[in-house]
């Protein structure tokens, strides 16, 4: 018989408690000293639910968990049976979708042609791509019998929730690891429903333990001694605090933290194709994603062009209810991020840029940002320096490409970097001298769970994705393996 579905942009597909526990062992329990906090959505400020706040007793009892289970079960299982688990759970992802989609919708305010189109698909893909890697870790790079490292623990950011834990949780299993992983503290739901879908695939208990809470939460558990690798994405003051706790241990480490990306766009590029990919480029996710393309720059001979294209296509955006399947940008994700891109923006004002932002009505409720470029920006300006994280964008303008890969490189960040052009001699030089760890050419924002994706200079540092993404949770073999 066909099911019936349900249109994804339904709320109604979604099954919420009022209150969710932290997922430790296998089930689903209370916190130790009773503490909680309550996750809204953003589009209306509504309450969702209230969440459990893990605790260090909490975080002991994961990571007390995650090492039983990585002893007796995980690490000795032979790869291609990990692979089947892996199987299972991506496929369930794919099955359950719409939930998924509309869950992570309602929780972070992104719009859900995004979590329905692009982030659900990617995170069962990258469950796909490393269950396929199970099995031939000997291909990893790390000599002939890799090993794993033990308990790995994971702290993701609020912008991605879903798609960060995959890239977390996908490759420490397929490697052979068990994970304690700590979602935002303003994103906790699609974590708590992916737990629920683990103990549907008949994961073992201890594999994946999921701990909810804020900051201290995260300090707990990344300087927990029975840690043995932490993988951190998120702020670069926070991956600068947890490079200092890891520091002295023996603890490996990667971070993935933000960005200031340039888009280059050249005269000979196709105009049209390349504003779409400006647009999509910053006002994708509202602009929190550490690989936006905040900074454009143009050649200056095509700026007028590109401005005019830029702004009537701008005008075209729909911003508003996220749960509308026309929506192009949906609700910012929380009061306090609101209020640093409403700060971040308001030096550009103060510093002589000039703000301009299509016409449009926002929700009175909520947390809200109109889509906004400013122009005259100088490489002094904070907004050409600081990541904003939101749906601005910061325009300058070159004359030759060494101007351009100046620019470009004239940050300490260095996640990612657009090239828009006709010629393919020069893409391939210029993705040669920009120091970032992907260089789209003519696309931007595109992901693939065979690419390492990872940045230079204060982004961080390890690789995720990819050979390299599997490597960050293996050791080499040795005698003692
Ligand atoms: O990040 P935090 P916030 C950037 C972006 C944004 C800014 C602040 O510019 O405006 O950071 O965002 C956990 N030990 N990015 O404040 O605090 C926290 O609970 C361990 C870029 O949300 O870094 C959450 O789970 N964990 C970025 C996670 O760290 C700690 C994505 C990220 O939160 C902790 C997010 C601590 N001491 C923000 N303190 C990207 N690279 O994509 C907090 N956390």
């Amino acid at each position: 018989a066909l099911e019936y579905a349900p249109a994804p942009e339904s709320r109604a597909i979604v099954d919420l408690r009022p209150s969710y526990g932290l997922f430790v062992d296998g089930a689903f329990v209370d916190g130790a000293d009773g503490r909680s906090f309550k996750t809204v959505n953003p589009a209306s400020e509504e309450v969702l639910a209230e969440v459990a706040e893990a605790g260090d007793a909490d975080v002991d009892a994961a990571v007390a968990a995650a090492r039983r289970a990585y002893q007796r079960v995980w690490s000795r299982m032979p790869g291609h049976e990990r692979a089947k688990y892996l199987y299972r759970i991506a496929r369930i992802l794919a099955e359950r979708s719409r939930e998924l989609a509309v869950l992570e919708s309602l929780d972070n305010g992104k719009p859900i042609r995004e979590s329905r189109d692009v982030d659900v698909p990617l995170v069962s893909q990258w469950f796909f791509y490393y269950a396929g890697w199970a099995d031939k870790l000997e291909h990893a790079g790390l000599g002939t019998s890799p090993r794993p490292l033990g308990v790995a623990a994971q702290v993701i950011p609020w912008n991605f929730p879903l798609l960060m834990l995959s890239w977390k949780i996908a490759p420490a299993l397929a490697a052979g690891n068990t994970v304690v992983l700590k979602p935002a503290e303003t994103t906790p739901l699609t974590a708590l429903l992916f737990a629920e879908i683990c103990q549907q695939a008949d994961l073992p208990p201890g594999v994946v333990n999921i701990v909810t809470g804020a900051g201290e939460t995260g300090r707990a558990l990344v300087s927990h001694p029975g840690v043995d690798k932490v993988a951190f994405t998120g702020s670069t003051d926070v991956g600068r605090q947890i490079a200092r706790s890891v520091a002295g241990t023996d603890k490996r480490l990667t971070l993935e933290l933000g960005g200031k990306a340039a888009n280059i766009l050249f005269d000979d590029a196709p105009l049209d194709q390349a504003v779409e990919g400006i647009v999509s480029g910053i006002f994708f996710n509202q602009g929190h994603v550490c690989c936006a393309g905040s900074r454009l720059l143009v050649q200056e001979n095509v700026y007028d062009d590109v401005m005019d294209r830029l702004k009537r296509r701008m005008t075209t955006l729909r911003v508003g209810d996220p749960l509308d399947k026309n929506t192009d940008v949906g609700a910012i994700n929380s009061r306090e991020q609101l209020d640093r891109i409403t700060e971040l923006a308001r030096t550009g004002d103060a510093e002589g840029a000039e703000r301009w932002s299509p016409p449009c009505d926002l929700p009175s409720s909520g947390f809200w940002y109109a889509p906004t470029i400013f122009t005259g920006v100088t490489q002094a300006h904070r907004i050409a320096r600081e990541e904003i994280f939101g749906p601005v964008l910061s325009v300058l303008t070159f004359r030759t490409p060494d101007e351009a890969v100046a620019k470009a490189n004239n940050t300490p960040y260095g996640l990612s970097a657009g090239v828009w052009t006709e010629k393919g001699s020069r893409i391939l030089a210029m993705a040669d001298r920009l120091r970032a760890g992907v260089v789209w050419a003519n696309t931007f924002n595109k992901f693939d769970p065979a690419s390492p994706f990872g940045g230079y200079k204060e982004s961080g540092y390890g690789r995720e994705g990819g050979r390299h993404g599997l490597a960050a949770y293996l050791a080499e073999g040795g005698e003692d393996a």
